[in-house]
C-alpha cells in the first residue's frame, strides 16, 4: 500500500514541472523562550491561519528536504511530519510523511527527510507520545484539526476525517520546500532510432532514450527548433513511438530530437539521431538465364542454371534477393544477399524472382524464362 500511493505520488509530481526557484519555508515554529503548548496523541493538520501569518500550504510541486519542530521544555516527547492533502470537507488524505523522531527539548529540532509534495498539500504533525509541543500561542483566528484523541498513526494513502478543532492555535511544525532534485547527466544519455538501423521503410519508428538521472519528462520532435514537438512523461522503459516527418526528398536522412526536463524544468542540451526512410522499392531493370547452363538438358537435371539480374535502389540500395519456381515458393526462401550474377538450380522452364532494398521494401516480381 505504502509503495503504490509513494508511486501514485511521483506520477502526479511528473505531471507538471515545478518552476526553477530557490528553496521555500513553510510553516513555523516556536522560537520564544516559553515552552509550546502540548496536545494528546493524535494527527493534525493546519486547516487554515490567519491572512498574516506563514502558510502552512505547499506553494508549488517539489520535494520536502527537511522539516522542524521546537522540542517541549519538559517532556519533548517524539513525532514525525505529516503532509496531507485536502478531500473535501474536514477529509485529508495522507500523501508522505517523516521517519518517527525523538525530540530534544528546549532545541529546534531539526531533520532530513525527502517527500514528493504538491500544490496546495498542507503541513501537518504526528504527536505520538505525550508531552510533544504541538502548537505555538497563537489564537488568532488559526484553525488546526485533528482526528481525536488516541487516534492512530496515519499511513500514506489513509483518509482520515480531521472533524475536531482545538483552540491551539498554529502547529508548532515547519519545512522546507525544494522545487526538485535536478538532471544529472552521466555522459550517457541519448537517443537512437529502431535501435540504431541505418534505414527504415516505415516513418513509424521507436525512440529508445536514455535519459539523465532525475528525467521526469521528455520532449520530442522532428525539427531541432521543437516546433510542434510534444511533451511526454518519461516511460520506465525509455521508449516511446514517433512518426517521422515523411516530407522532403528521400534521400536526407530524418532526424529525431529529444531534451529532458526534471522537477526544474526543461536542459538546454538537445540529443538526435537519424536514419534514411526510404519508402520507394527498388526495380529489377531485368533478369535472365545466361551463357551455355542454360538449356533444356541442364533444366531436366536440375542443373545449375546462371542468372543475372540487374536491379536499382537509388535510395538505400539493393540488398537481398528471392528466386524459386513459384512466386509462392520464392516467398517462402531465404532472402539472400543480392548478386548481378547468381546460380539457380530450382528445375522447370521459368523461375520469379524479387529484391529488396536495404529498408525491406520488396520490389514487383520478375518472371525468368530458363528456355
Ligand atoms: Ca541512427
Ligand atoms: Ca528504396
Amino acid at each position: 500500500m505504502a509503495v503504490a500511493v509513494a508511486a501514485a505520488a511521483l506520477a502526479v509530481l511528473w505531471a507538471g514541472p515545478a518552476k526553477a526557484g530557490a528553496a521555500t519555508e513553510i510553516g513555523a515554529i516556536e522560537e520564544g523562550e516559553s515552552s509550546p503548548p502540548a496536545c494528546d496523541v493524535s494527527n493534525l493538520v493546519q486547516a487554515s491561519v490567519a491572512a498574516n501569518r506563514p502558510s502552512y500550504t505547499v506553494p508549488s510541486d517539489g520535494v520536502i528536504t527537511s522539516w522542524s519542530h521546537r522540542g517541549a521544555d519538559a517532556s519533548p516527547g517524539s513525532g514525525r511530519l505529516q503532509v496531507w492533502r485536502p478531500a473535501g470537507g474536514t477529509d485529508y488524505t495522507l500523501v508522505g510523511r517523516s521517519n518517527i523522531q525523538a525530540f530534544v527539548a528546549g532545541e529546534i529540532n531539526e531533520f532530513a527527510t525527502s517527500i514528493p509534495v504538491r500544490t496546495g498539500d498542507v503541513l501537518g504533525l504526528r504527536v505520538s507520545s505525550a508531552g510533544v509541543g504541538c502548537a505555538i500561542s497563537d489564537q488568532n483566528g488559526n484553525l488546526t484539526r485533528h482526528d481525536g484523541p488516541a487516534a492512530s498513526d496515519a499511513t500514506p494513502g489513509e483518509t482520515r476525517n480531521m472533524f475536531s478543532t482545538t483552540n491551539l492555535s498554529r502547529l508548532n511544525v515547519s519545512a522546507t520546500l525544494d522545487p526538485g532534485a535536478p538532471l544529472q547527466f552521466k555522459g550517457d544519455e541519448g537517443v537512437s532510432i529502431n535501435d540504431g538501423d541505418r534505414f527504415t521503410n516505415d516513418p513509424e519508428v521507436e525512440l529508445h532514450v536514455v535519459p539523465p538521472a532525475n528525467t521526469t519528462q521528455v520532449r520530442l520532435a522532428n525539427d531541432g527548433g521543437f516546433a510542434q514537438g510534444v511533451t511526454r512523461a518519461a516511460a520506465e522503459s525509455g521508449r516511446y513511438g514517433w512518426t517521422l516527418d515523411s516530407s522532403g526528398p528521400e534521400r536526407l536522412p530524418k532526424t529525431a530530437y529529444v531534451r529532458f526536463g526534471g522537477e526544474n524544468g526543461f536542459s538546454p542540451l538537445t540529443f538526435t539521431d537519424d536514419i534514411i526512410l526510404d519508402e520507394t522499392p527498388p526495380k529489377i531493370v531485368s533478369a535472365e538465364a545466361v551463357g551455355s547452363s542454360a538449356g533444356a538438358a541442364a533444366i531436366a537435371r536440375k542443373r545449375a542454371v546462371k542468372i543475372k539480374v540487374k536491379a536499382k535502389d537509388k535510395t538505400s540500395g539493393v540488398k537481398r534477393m528471392q528466386i524459386g519456381k513459384s512466386k509462392r515458393k520464392a516467398r517462402k526462401s531465404k532472402w539472400k544477399k543480392y548478386r548481378k550474377n547468381s546460380k539457380y538450380k530450382g528445375g522447370g522452364r521459368k523461375a520469379f524472382v524479387r529484391v529488396r532494398d536495404g529498408a525491406k521494401n520488396p520490389s514487383k516480381w520478375k518472371k525468368v524464362r530458363l528456355r
